[in-house]
């Protein structure tokens, strides 16, 4: 029993390593265990908010690719089961999973149906001759002739197989997650903006663990549904922007680069980001104001939505009133802290939307811009979240955590509400007052600001807490409400003990 099952193992092991091995080293191919991830992602039920609270953060993505494969490998053990009668029928059932793996990974724009075919016929036939090899002989001549193999060997063997199967899967999924940015006509410069940004503020709040004015790209948070980051190719890749429009218009890289180009800092953020979370980030965008293409298209009236869609179909929708408001200042990005966006955040272009939570906006790896109505709901919308996502009133402390030396101790954090700005930040340690926090230098009410407290602190256990009030003097709610549908509320606070 446990032979056969362990067998199956194996040789679904190493179907899953060729198949991860193979992705990893030619571009196109498919992972098959990203394909089935990708499939997941979009069965999402709908009403299953609860169960993907987050929008799809990297732990989520370990989860998911780890619950797949680990799901695999059930399934390969019983296979290996199957294979106590005859070993053919088995092998078979490697040879069918794989195949409809790879039918799912061309849902995928960026994989190669004719690579998919050719890594499940390796995969599939890998795991096939794998299992062959560890119970072929045993199962199709029953017990006469049978082994050559006793008990060691084929423990001998499993494990070797095994082991090649697990190196050539981790050596794959290391050059899938470290592909190099893609190449073709990717600047390394952007373009001199036709309107820069002014220098930010050289005196900015310096207190270790307190975060950073802007964010380097490196440090900023990513949030989005893809299991890998796509890598497309500026060469071939275009903008449409159709719809309710006049005159649709399609941009090549080169023609959108040409355009003017604007420069801002924005703090953009996740509606999942949870009070004291770290799915918010503040960073200079570069980029082409959509106001200027919805100009050039001419919008027809009656357009009530503006659509980003991205080259696999996600798709994030916000009024168009907001342009005439608080998102008077969207861009169509192309260069994120003075860079050209790398593929994490969105290479070539993206949407980014002053005010408006990610989920609504900020489609990266933008192909299309729509003008419809607001019938439309974007991806996330149908799935239970809030189909207006305005950016909520929040503030954060980053340091202390944990413990301190009883003393004059800095309490330090950030605030946003972008686009109203944030006119004052208080803290309150135990059951104390309210008492005010200073500010840092505000680029603009689109960002996020620093604050820090000054804090005698006595010996012993305490609580800190934070809220802000924007500078319309709105006061930061204290309801606590989860993330889904719209967003977090409550005040962020922090246990921390002195002595
Ligand atoms: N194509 C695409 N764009 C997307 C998403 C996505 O899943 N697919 N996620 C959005 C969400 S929920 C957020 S919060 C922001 C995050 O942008 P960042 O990863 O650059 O921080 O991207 C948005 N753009
Ligand atoms: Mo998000």
């Amino acid at each position: 029993m446990r032979r056969y099952a362990l067998a199956g193992v194996v040789a679904g092991g190493v179907g899953l390593g060729l198949s991860e091995l193979v992705a990893g080293i030619v571009a196109g191919a498919p992972s098959l265990v990203t394909a089935v991830g990708a499939l997941v992602i979009d069965l999402q039920p709908p009403g299953a908010k609860q169960f993907v609270v987050d929008l799809f953060g990297e732990a989520d993505k370990l989860a998911l690719n780890l619950v797949i494969t680990a799901v695999a490998l059930g399934g390969s053990a019983l296979l290996g089961l199957l294979a106590r009668r005859d070993w053919r029928p088995a092998a078979g059932g490697f040879v069918v999973a794989a195949a409809a793996a790879a039918v799912v990974s061309v849902r995928d724009p960026l994989v190669d149906p004719v690579l998919a075919a050719l890594a499940a016929a390796l995969a599939g036939g890998g795991a096939a001759w794998a299992l062959w090899r560890l119970v072929g002989a045993d199962a199709t001549s029953p017990a006469a002739e049978m082994p050559a193999w006793d008990r060691r060997q084929f423990l001998g063997s499993a494990i070797g197989l095994g082991a090649l199967a697990v190196a050539g899967g981790g050596v794959g999924r290391y050059l899938l997650e470290r592909r190099p940015e893609p190449s073709g006509v990717v600047p390394t410069e952007l373009p001199a903006p036709a309107v820069p940004v002014a220098a930010p503020p050289a005196e900015t709040i310096a207190v270790d663990g307190l975060s950073p004015l802007i964010v380097p790209t490196r440090d900023f948070y990513r949030i989005d549904t893809k299991l890998l980051v796509p890598r497309l190719d500026a060469g071939t890749w275009s903008l449409t922007i159709d719809g309710m429009v006049e005159r649709p218009l399609t941009l090549t890289y080169e023609e959108l680069l040409a355009m003017p180009l604007t420069e801002r800092y924005v703090t953009i953020a996740c509606v999942s980001n949870e009070v004291g979370g770290r799915l918010v980030g503040n960073a200079k965008w570069t980029g082409v104001p959509l106001r200027d293409l919805l100009d050039r298209v001419g919008v027809r009236p009656g357009a009530s939505q503006v659509v980003g869609r991205s080259f696999d179909g996600w798709t994030a929708g916000f009024p168009t009133l907001w342009l005439e408001g608080e998102g008077a200042g969207a861009l169509v990005a192309v260069g994120m802290n003075g860079r050209p966006l790398n593929a994490d955040h969105g290479f070539p272009a993206r949407l980014i939307v002053p005010g408006l939570f990610g989920y609504v906006s900020a489609t990266k790896w933008l192909t299309n811009i729509e003008l419809t109505t607001l019938d439309f709901d974007g991806y996330w919308v149908p799935l239970g979240w809030a189909k207006n996502g305005p950016i909520l009133l929040q503030s954060r402390i980053d340091v202390p955590r944990g413990s301190v030396r009883a003393g004059d101790v800095a309490v330090a954090g950030v605030a946003w509400a972008p686009t109203r700005g944030i006119g004052a930040v208080e803290v309150q340690v135990d059951d104390g007052a309210w008492e005010p926090a200073g500010l840092g230098p505000a680029i603009s009410d689109e960002t996020w600001v620093q604050w820090i407290y000054r804090w005698s602190a006595a010996p012993g256990e305490h609580v800190l807490r934070v809220r802000a009030t924007d500078r319309d003097g709105m006061l930061q709610e204290a309801r606590v409400t989860p993330p889904a549908p719209d967003g977090a509320r409550g005040y962020h606070e922090v246990r921390v003990s002195a002595s």
